[in-house]
């Protein structure tokens, strides 16, 4: 029968109530957030034929040669990375409870094998090379825990997801809803980028080259850092399916946690859309690329992932559909396929580089790029920079001037209106966040992380924070912007008044009382001040006013285009 039913990993309900009591006893593991989207897949059936977290042989297998020990086709490690702590209480025959990140159980796994992975191994085996530009290497290496636990999954209960409830779907549910409409030949469209006018006449042409209906299945678990939410993604798509042919085209949302490992990647991407009832994929130049290595070159040529997906076309049981780059001619005011523009004629493109600076500076979008509504939710989540919120990060010794120059900018700044500016000054914070804090490394660290995570907080929501603690470390400066980044600029001003000048002024007389040594651990006198090697600004109070100093960063900030023109 077509779109018959795949074997999911699920108990039933019945079973489910009482394996969830007697699981409240065993040892837990809390799952990352990617854990979770491996686990839902698994489940599901999306991971069929895994039946739970690889164990060693099947490991050292797919990492070697992208098969399973008993030589069925699958090209990625499906791992359950836990810490050494946790994986010290446990032994090979033992079972463990699952759970989500606020405690609940939705799965148990009867641990058959636990083994510390070759990463390095991994890293090239799987992904090309041993090098952290590749997102799943940093993953690797930096998030994921040094122990695997492998073994059979019993499932419980799905991962619960708040967010397009109706747009989500098992591998069963699409396969349902296919067999009811008749559907035979489905092309599966993956993407984790909005769709603009160009993604919609190649997945409408290649749908349409295959006699097949399409489906639009976005990446909504995990992409690749610094994409577009997929909250946002998800509106944008709403809006694109209103403009094929109805009865053509249908959406589901696929919880996966992506990779980036390119060829490997679609292999598996394929394997994954056949379990979902699809018979095509589209498969694209540079599929799932994780973009530069650190020489700054593509870690895949940009029709690997093609051919490796030809390769084991047969296996995977999906026809490839190419991937035409389409692009618009003026001329014939249209989409052709760039091989096929008819000579002379102009061709138009904007690449996604181009889009994301019309983005930050309000530029035009013109209608034969993308669609208006599309435009329109694009524009809501990245206004133009000057819309934008952000962090101006104050550092330098006590005394330096780092609280009034801050003063004066949060002054000028609400002088001129548009977005709520808040001031979190080193002697204000530590007496309404951190009262309990000293001044070991220990202590200022954890002083500078909570202004940190306020500010990006108060960055990502769209307002202006101005930080000025003393933030005598250079790492965990670093750590703070990177924190802010993610939602918006970091200026880091440095107020590089010399010490010499600091003890002259002495405003609070703590310089003296440092000398004599009543005062232990005082920045500059008897504890370490690293002074920022490429601050955004560098401004020494010495000579010069209050309002000169604030000026100069309010001119920075015109450059940076955060303030200013619209
Ligand atoms: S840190 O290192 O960033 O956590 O320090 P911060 O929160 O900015 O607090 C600095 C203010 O605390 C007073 N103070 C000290 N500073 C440095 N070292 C020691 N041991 C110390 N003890 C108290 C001092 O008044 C600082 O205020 P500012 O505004 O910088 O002069």
């Amino acid at each position: 029968m077509i779109h018959a039913p795949i074997p999911e990993l699920y108990v039933s309900y019945e079973s489910s109530q009482k394996l969830k009591v007697e699981a409240a006893s065993l040892p837990s593991w809390d799952l990352s957030a990617r854990q979770v989207c491996d686990l839902e897949l698994l489940m599901n059936g999306g991971f069929a034929p895994l039946k739970g977290f690889l164990g060693e042989g099947d490991y050292d297998s797919v990492v070697d040669s992208m098969r399973l020990a008993d030589g069925t086709l699958w090209p990625m490690p499906i791992t359950l990375d836990v810490t050494e702590k946790f994986a010290e209480g446990i032994e090979p025959g033992q079972d463990i409870a699952l759970r989500d990140a606020e405690g609940v159980i939705l799965a148990t796994m009867t641990v058959t094998d636990k083994w510390t992975p070759d990463k390095p191994r991994e890293a090239r085996q799987v992904f090309g090379a041993d090098d952290l530009a590749h997102p799943a290497v940093n993953y690797l290496h930096h998030t994921a825990g040094s122990v695997y636990l492998g073994g059979p999954v019993t499932g419980i209960q799905p991962p619960v997801h708040y967010d397009f409830r109706a747009r989500r779907d098992t591998p069963n549910e699409l396969r349902a809803r296919f067999r009811k409409l008749g559907w035979r030949k489905i092309v599966a469209f993956q993407t984790r980028n909005p769709l603009h006018r160009a993604h919609q006449e190649l997945t409408f042409r290649a749908a349409r080259e295959a006699q097949a209906n399409l489906l639009i299945h976005p990446v909504v678990g995990m992409t690749k850092p610094g994409d577009v939410d997929h909250f946002t993604r998800v509106r944008c798509y709403e809006a694109v399916l209103d403009k094929y042919p109805s009865a053509t085209t249908t959406m589901s949302l696929l919880n996966l946690a992506m990779r980036m490992a390119g060829p490997r990647e679609a292999v598996w991407h394929g394997l994954i859309r056949k379990n979902h009832g699809c018979t095509h994929f589209i498969v694209g130049r540079d599929h799932a690329g994780p973009g530069k290595n650190r020489q700054g070159q593509d870690f895949y040529g940009p029709y690997d992932a093609q051919e490796l997906f030809k390769q084991h076309e047969a296996e995977i049981g999906v026809t490839m559909v190419d991937f035409k780059h389409m692009v618009y001619v003026q001329e014939k005011a249209q989409y052709y396929p760039a091989n096929e523009v008819p000579k002379g004629d102009t061709v138009l493109d904007i690449s996604g580089t181009e889009l994301r600076r019309r983005l930050r500076e309000g530029l035009e979008i013109p209608e034969w790029f993308s669609f208006p509504e599309v435009v329109r939710e694009l524009r809501r989540t990245s206004p133009p920079r000057a819309k934008q919120g952000f962090t101006v990060f104050f550092t330098g010794l006590s005394g330096s001037g780092k609280s009034t120059i801050a003063n004066a900018l949060m002054v000028k700044l609400m002088e001129m209106g548009g977005r709520p500016v808040t001031l979190l000054d080193g002697d204000v914070v530590r007496k309404h966040l951190s009262s309990e804090l000293g001044f070991s490394k220990e202590h200022r660290d954890i002083n500078i992380k909570r202004i940190g995570y306020v500010a990006s907080e108060i960055t990502k929501n769209g307002g202006i924070a101005i930080c000025a603690p003393i933030a005598p470390y250079t790492a965990t400066r670093r750590a703070v912007r990177e924190m802010t980044e993610a939602y918006g600029a970091f200026v880091e001003v440095h107020v590089a008044t010399p010490v010499e000048e600091c003890e002259k002024r002495d405003r609070k007389g703590l310089y003296k009382l440092a000398r004599e040594g009543k005062i232990k651990e005082f920045t500059g006198i008897s504890d370490p001040y690293e002074a920022p090697e490429t601050p955004e600004l560098r401004v020494n109070t010495e000579g010069l006013d209050v309002d000169y100093c604030a000026q100069q960063v309010i001119l920075k900030l015109e450059q940076m285009g955060l303030i200013g023109t619209e």
